[in-house]
């Protein structure tokens, strides 16, 4: 017998038309796999979309697919992600659930005793006993974990499969990823399986009362750093697992996406002028023509702004040859010049301006008023601007010109649009 294991989909993910297309190519395939290989059932612990409701043409994809897999007479159970939950079942996952293509494996009940218990379904051809808890925003998973009446899920006798959301601190995996990680100690012993989500790279390893606890990863990517690893040369897929009353074979399936370029640059200790020409000639040195391609710049310059390090010319260098994507990253790129000085004060209103105080005199401006007891002044009021909130029923795009209209007004500024 076999079944597939498939997580953090992150449908809907994807701004960008050409990854898109990937994004909806790569979780067809997925699928696809699955039904050719006729697995007996598919695990998705969470993260099967982005949001809680995607727009119309991800959930139209996402029907068509799981149709197919409904026809073929292959049943899917799920547990929410961090990222498709929503806590009035308002949910995509809610409308699959209700027509009957996927299975919500969380059955609980809360008892008098703050306890939960948790009831195993049974997959009806396979026997298999399957149980699960979703991962909700905000660390209130940990909660429920801490609540839940293992005993009685560890009574439970033939093969077993546990659903889960979240990280796992015995893991070591990657870190980076939002949520705090809980002990493995938390989830029941003595399952067959334990069907990991939210980690974005596979990951499979086995622990004293504790066999097989297992993370896909993303099968394509779910935040910007995942198409970084996969330039850097990670594999995505989904995985199969084949067995009888113990687990036999544990395998990932690799789904190739797409070609990736990566160019890095480290900025330690230099000035913008050397570091665009590395840019420069590294991106002559490769082939951008249909590829995802990654730019990362880190480390602190020796003098200059951040801001001169060019990338918009290497951006249009790679777009006329072709470049399928451009993604620059640009996060760990700091310059001594405009290292900030912290500052003590009071209260929030003393530090803010100490802040200043200790930093303005680093600046070089031709305009005085940016400057010393002005300057200060100025800044302390562009900031209590900026720091205002969106107002009850204002619309995004109500507010941005709110706020960057008042900006430009303490600053002297005419609203050049
Ligand atoms: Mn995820």
């Amino acid at each position: 017998m076999l079944f597939a294991h498939l997580s953090d989909v992150h449908l809907g993910f994807q701004k960008h038309e050409s990854l898109q297309k990937i994004e909806q190519q790569v979780f067809e395939k997925c699928l696809d796999e699955c039904i050719t290989r006729k697995v007996d059932f598919i695990l998705i612990p969470g993260d099967l979309f982005h949001v809680n409701i995607p727009e119309m043409r991800v959930q139209k994809f996402a029907f068509a697919k799981f149709r197919q897999v409904y026809d073929a007479g292959i049943p899917i159970y799920v547990v929410y992600g961090s990222h498709d939950f929503s806590p009035v079942a308002n949910s995509v996952i809610d409308l699959l659930a209700e027509i009957g293509y996927i299975t919500k494996v969380t059955r609980a009940t809360s008892h008098e005793n703050n306890t939960i218990s948790l009831e195993c379904i049974v997959d009806e051809k396979t026997r298999v006993k399957i149980t699960g808890l979703s991962g909700l925003k905000v660390g209130k998973d940990r909660e429920w974990y801490e609540k839940l009446d293992r005993d009685s899920l560890e009574a439970e006798s033939g093969f077993k499969i546990f659903l889960f959301h979240g990280g796992i601190l015995d893991m070591k995996t990657d870190t980076g990823m939002d949520g705090d990680q809980m002990p493995l100690s938390l989830l029941p012993k003595g399952f067959s399986y334990y069907a990991g989500g939210h980690m974005h790279k596979f990951n499979h390893q086995s622990f004293d009362g504790y066999s097989n606890v297992v993370y896909p990863g993303t099968p394509f990517a779910g935040y910007h750093a995942d198409l970084e690893d996969n330039a850097n040369g990670q594999k995505r897929g989904f995985v199969l697992v084949e067995f009888e009353d113990v687990v036999k074979s544990v395998k990932f399936v690799e789904i190739e996406n797409t070609l990736y370029e990566i160019i890095k640059v480290d900025a330690n200790n230099r000035k913008a002028e050397s570091i665009n020409q590395e840019l420069l000639e590294k991106t002559r040195d490769i082939d951008p023509t249909n590829k995802v391609v990654i730019i990362t710049v880190k480390g602190e310059m020796a003098t200059g702004k951040t801001a001169d390090v060019d990338i918009s010319t290497i951006r249009d260098e790679l777009n006329s040859r072709n470049a399928m994507v451009v993604n620059v990253s640009k996060n760990g790129l700091t310059s001594k010049e405009y290292s900030i000085t912290e500052a003590k004060g009071n209260n929030k209103e003393e530090i803010e301006t100490n802040v200043f105080s200790e930093n303005i005199g680093q600046l070089r401006f031709d305009y005085p008023e940016l400057l010393s007891e002005q300057g200060i002044k100025l800044a302390k009021k562009l900031l209590s601007e900026l720091g205002q909130p969106v107002l009850i029923n204002e619309r995004k795009n109500e507010y941005i010109p709110r706020i960057r209209d008042n900006a430009l007004a303490i600053l002297g500024l005419d609203d050049a649009s």
